[in-house]
């Protein structure tokens, strides 16, 4: 599975910045970057001990001076990825960091794929896969609870975890493999009981590891709020105070906004995808409808929703229609009713929204100040935000993590009935299935082909 190539690629973007880092990893990295160097291997290997930072001209087209660059020469074993690496921090901008690239394709590496870095640090030992897909994600992650709970991956948690229920599962299976050839009359009369409370044990925990995960997966995908109510509320309003811009428009002719529109932006620790959407009423207007469609659609897929109502307009139909959508969205999603416009006579009647606790909102005037009614909804959102993240417990963190956990679930439920029919043998081969299930998030040796699909996922560079 590890090749022999010497890889290269590009640790940071290209772009205008002050530096960039490139790296090679594999046997020839030395010999590649003392090309670059204009110097021989021995010069080299005497004139940059390993872990430290040397100023080193490097040259292109065979004699033209490129730049002069910061080389770390990292000796193997003791590298990211095990291999001999070579770092170059150069000069930022596209030219040089692409043609120190060129000259290093020229003199033998190759091009990384994507997460070829950190895929040779697994296949070292240097990482398991655990830690190698806390790396991937860390370099997305989108507030300060995912990267906490990737850290706690990175540093082993999710290792011990696993190494932990390898071991009562191991204890399980010895267990029972003592016993296979034992007549049924002789076997213990406490066997099954033990056995059973020792399988129901590891289904609890891996049922609550399963739940809190699944509570909490938003974490790790970034939340999705979405700003609904009827037309003219000042939902464009608030996108734009939220964004600091004015990037809807807005207008006091109703109908203003006829598609929803998304922006990213940053609340407190946590990065959200705001979309403002078109007012929900009734219309005969078929463009409208396609609109108004979408904001239900938006509604729908979103994690948490902010419902505005205008508070200088009597209760309307369409805020019924509003209040009844909150009570559907409430059973799978947090909701926020917020009462606009308040510093206009209200006359909305705000008993209606008594079972959703609304708040005050005004988008005239000093929208910035700290007692703005904005800042005050702003601090309640980024609360709400943080005792939805908030968790103690290790959690899963991907797709397949999730999928190696449920297949263990699966394989420990089917060994119950062999268990109380006292076939330990087919309990057994249960158990070994559900004993790879959990090596799989480890240390998954034996997938080749499933290494290279998950590597692929990583940036390149890393
Ligand atoms: N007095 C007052 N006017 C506001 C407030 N918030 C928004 N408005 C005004 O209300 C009108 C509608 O605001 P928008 O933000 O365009 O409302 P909207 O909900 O996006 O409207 P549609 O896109 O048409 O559905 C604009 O004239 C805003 O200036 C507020 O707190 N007080
Ligand atoms: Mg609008």
């Amino acid at each position: 599975m590890f090749d022999d190539d010497t890889i290269v690629a590009p640790a940071t973007t290209y772009g205008k910045s002050s530096l960039n880092v490139l790296r090679l990893s594999g046997k020839d990295s030395l010999r590649i970057a003392a090309q670059l160097a204009k110097t021989t291997l021995e010069e080299l290997k005497f004139s940059l001990p390993a872990r430290y930072a040397k100023l080193t001209k490097i040259y292109f087209n065979n004699n033209d001076l490129l730049d002069e660059c910061i080389l770390i020469y990292f000796k193997a074993p003791h590298s990211y990825t095990t291999q001999d690496v070579v770092e170059f921090q150069c000069h930022g901008g596209n030219f040089i960091a692409q043609s120190i690239l060129q000259e290093c394709l020229r003199y033998g590496a190759r091009l990384a794929n994507p997460g070829e870095f950190t895929k040779r640090a697994f296949l070292g030992g240097r990482i398991d896969l655990s830690q190698a897909q806390a790396v991937a994600k860390l370099i997305e992650s989108q507030n300060a609870s995912a990267h906490q709970m990737l850290m706690r991956h990175l540093k082993g948690e999710m290792q011990s975890f696993c190494e932990n229920l390898r071991t009562d599962l191991i204890a399980l299976l010895a267990h029972s493999e003592v016993f296979i050839d034992y007549a049924e009359e002789e076997l213990p009369d406490d066997l099954l009981e033990n056995l059973k409370n020792k399988l129901e044990s590891i289904l609890k925990t891996l049922h609550s590891l399963l739940e809190q995960s699944k509570a909490k997966r938003t974490l790790f995908e970034g939340y999705r709020l979405c700003i609904i109510g009827k037309p003219n509320v000042g939902k464009s309003s608030l996108l734009n105070a939220l964004l600091h811009s004015n990037r809807a428009i807005v207008s006091e002719i109703a109908g203003t906004t006829r598609d929803s529109i998304e922006e990213n932006f940053m609340l407190g620790g946590h990065w959200l995808r705001l979309i403002d959407t078109a007012g929900i009423h009734q219309t005969q207007d078929s463009i409208e409808s396609e609109g108004i469609k979408r904001s239900l659609e938006k509604a729908e897929e979103s994690d948490l929703v902010l419902a505005l109502f205008d508070g200088s307009s009597d209760l309307m139909q369409e805020d019924l229609q509003i209040i009844d959508l909150l009570r559907t969205y409430q059973k799978s999603k947090k909701v926020v009713a917020l009462v606009n416009k308040m510093d206009l006579e209200c006359k909305f009647p705000l008993k209606v929204l008594e079972d959703f606790n609304p708040m005050n909102l005004c988008l005239k005037g000093d929208l910035y100040a700290k007692d703005s009614l904005l800042n005050i909804f702003k601090k309640n959102l980024e609360s709400l935000l943080d005792s939805k993240e908030e968790s103690q417990s290790l959690l899963l963190t991907s797709e397949y993590q999730f999928q190696a956990v449920q297949t263990c679930i699966q394989a420990l439920q089917d060994s119950i009935l062999p268990l109380q029919n006292l076939e330990l043998e087919i309990f057994s081969f249960h158990l070994n299935e559900a004993l790879k299930a959990i090596a799989s998030i480890t240390k998954p040796y034996e997938y080749s082909q499933m290494l290279d699909v998950m590597f692929g996922d990583f940036c390149l560079g890393k």
